[in-house]
């Protein structure tokens, strides 16, 4: 036996395209096994650059999230830099707020910093020994057949780069993902909502947070939504919700204040008027799309993960968390075969494909809900009777966003399992009803009312019923 065959084979190469959060995180979870590790990343260092231009400001980490982190040891890092809430405070119209809490004591989630996230990620992938961090290198294009990758540089000049395996985590617009189209069998969609999406600030008033800290803000107005979350800093950012249509409507100051006095008048002192004139027209809206494919992966060679493989519209408050658990689920995948890369891969996608379709059905239905009839008496109202429902019945009745939050529940099975509910609770609700008809029908055979008076009470019954209709 010759020498070259007894030394232990060199550990194979994993390029990792996007230094993002999934990609930063997925760097750690290959150089834990060993793995020679190499981000590629387009944007400069966001350590040592002086303005970061994210695409928002602080996200909501729920269990998923943390569990990916724990993986990697960074669990307790990150959630003591993180903000609990532990409810959402529904603002209603006329500027009464109602906390609904999220569960029991232990169940919140944690609004936490974009652009810190990154960076502790990026921080701790670096500190392995065989990781290497490529900043200002954009993915061009890559070989299916050879795997060879080309990147360009700020200053024009072209490099060519070989792996192993490409991980493409290069977020929704992902290059990676574009040798995927010519592939034959790939499926792929892409929806753009009508609605775009802005940030506001809302700093804070004689040094104290403007609103409590420990809540996810949330005005709900059907077609137009506000969400809040705050900072370490004591500002909150806001995020107004609302069809692109009606945002290029308000062209003027005025416009923006006469709006929000109509919808979020509470909000107007808080953000400052001034203020609120201004920024509005700092950035025009952003857009939300929602993607889905499959497969994940082109042989043994490419596998895309995050927002590269699904990105999903912001109204579960899990894109990030998804794309955390996405590099769990491949883990557990290397664990279970060896790091056989030929067979990891088409598994991956097998196990993983419909749970991550289910989330992005789940984000999109929930927009299509909010936009058409939930306001805060609808939202206060669904939310109070998940709970009730809960309480009644703890082990059955389990409400969807305490599967997808706060376990690990495969999406899909939270789905199923979600349908079988309702099911239940639906049956529950017509004997319920049935018992309520047979008994008020005996009664009122037994004492006859007078026939006016009842026409009047189901009049109002109606009018009660029908500011719920969609539109
Ligand atoms: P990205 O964060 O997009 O990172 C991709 C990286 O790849 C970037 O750094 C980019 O510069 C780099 N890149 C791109 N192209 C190339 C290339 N050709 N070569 C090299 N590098 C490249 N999720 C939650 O879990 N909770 C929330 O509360 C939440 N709120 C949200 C609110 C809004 C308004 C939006 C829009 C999204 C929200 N999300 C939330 C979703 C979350 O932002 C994304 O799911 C998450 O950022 C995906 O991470 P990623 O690393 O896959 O992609
Ligand atoms: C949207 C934008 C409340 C951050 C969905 C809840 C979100 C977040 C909800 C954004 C909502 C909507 C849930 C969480 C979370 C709720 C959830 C939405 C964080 C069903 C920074 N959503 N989001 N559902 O239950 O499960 O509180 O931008 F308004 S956190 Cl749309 Cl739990």
């Amino acid at each position: 036996m010759d020498n070259l065959t007894e030394r232990p084979k060199k550990k194979k190469v994993v390029a990792v395209v996007g230094g993002g959060l999934v990609g930063a995180l997925n760097a750690c979870f290959f150089a834990k096994r060993g793995f020679d590790v190499h981000v590629f990343e387009t944007r400069e260092d966001i350590r040592r650059a002086k303005t970061v231009r994210g695409r928002s400001i602080n996200l909501a980490l729920s269990h998923r999230g943390r569990q990916s982190l724990k993986h990697v040891g960074m669990e307790e890092k990150i959630v003591s830099q993180g903000i609990p809430m532990h409810a959402r405070m529904i603002h209603s119209l006329n500027g009464m707020q109602s906390p609904i809490p999220y569960g029991k004591k232990g169940q919140y989630i944690l609004s936490v910093d974009r652009a810190n996230l990154n960076k502790e990620l990026l921080t701790e992938a670096e500190s392995y020994a065989n990781t290497k961090l490529n900043f200002e290198h954009k993915l061009q294009d890559w070989s299916t057949e050879t795997g060879m990758m080309t990147f360009s540089k700020p200053d024009g000049s072209k490099q060519e780069i070989e792996a192993d395996l490409i991980v493409g985590c290069d977020g929704a617009f992902s290059a990676v993902r574009k040798q995927f189209l010519r592939q034959s069998r790939f499926n792929y969609s892409q929806t753009y909502i009508p609605h775009g999406y802005m940030e506001l600030t809302m700093p804070p008033i004689c040094g104290e947070y403007a609103m409590k800290p420990n809540y996810l803000h949330i005005w709900p107005r059907n077609t137009f939504m506000m969400i809040a979350l705050p900072n370490l800093d004591k500002t909150f950012t806001c995020t107004l919700f609302m069809p692109f249509e009606d945002f290029e409507k308000i062209t003027t100051g005025d416009e923006v204040i006469g709006f929000f006095h109509k919808y979020f008048p509470d909000a107007i002192p808080l953000i400052g008027a001034d203020a609120l004139r201004r920024d509005y027209f700092r950035l025009p809206a952003q857009a939300m799309v929602s993607i889905k494919c499959s497969p994940y992966h082109i042989g043994d060679k490419c596998v895309l993960m995050g927002d590269a493989a699904h990105a999903v519209v912001p109204f579960y408050g899990q894109g990030m968390n998804a794309g955390f658990e996405d590099c769990i689920v491949f883990d557990e995948v290397m664990d279970q075969f060896k790091e056989d890369l030929g067979a990891v891969l088409p598994e991956y996608t097998r196990v993983r494909v419909p749970d991550d379709h289910a989330i992005a059905d789940l984000a999109m239905y929930n927009y299509i809900e909010m936009r058409s009839h939930v306001n805060s008496n609808w939202f206060l109202f669904r939310k109070r009777v998940d709970n009730i429902l809960h309480f009644l019945l703890p082990k059955k009745i389990i409400p969807l966003y305490t599967m997808v939050t706060f376990t690990r529940t495969r999406y899909h099975e939270a789905v199923e399992r979600w349908h079988w509910q309702d099911k239940v609770i639906n049956r529950g609700l017509l004997f319920g009803a049935t018992g309520a008809i047979l008994g008020g029908s005996y009664l009122l055979v037994k004492n006859p009312p007078d026939i006016n008076k009842l026409c009047i009470t189901m009049e109002k019954v109606w009018n009660k019923l029908t500011p719920f209709g969609p539109f």
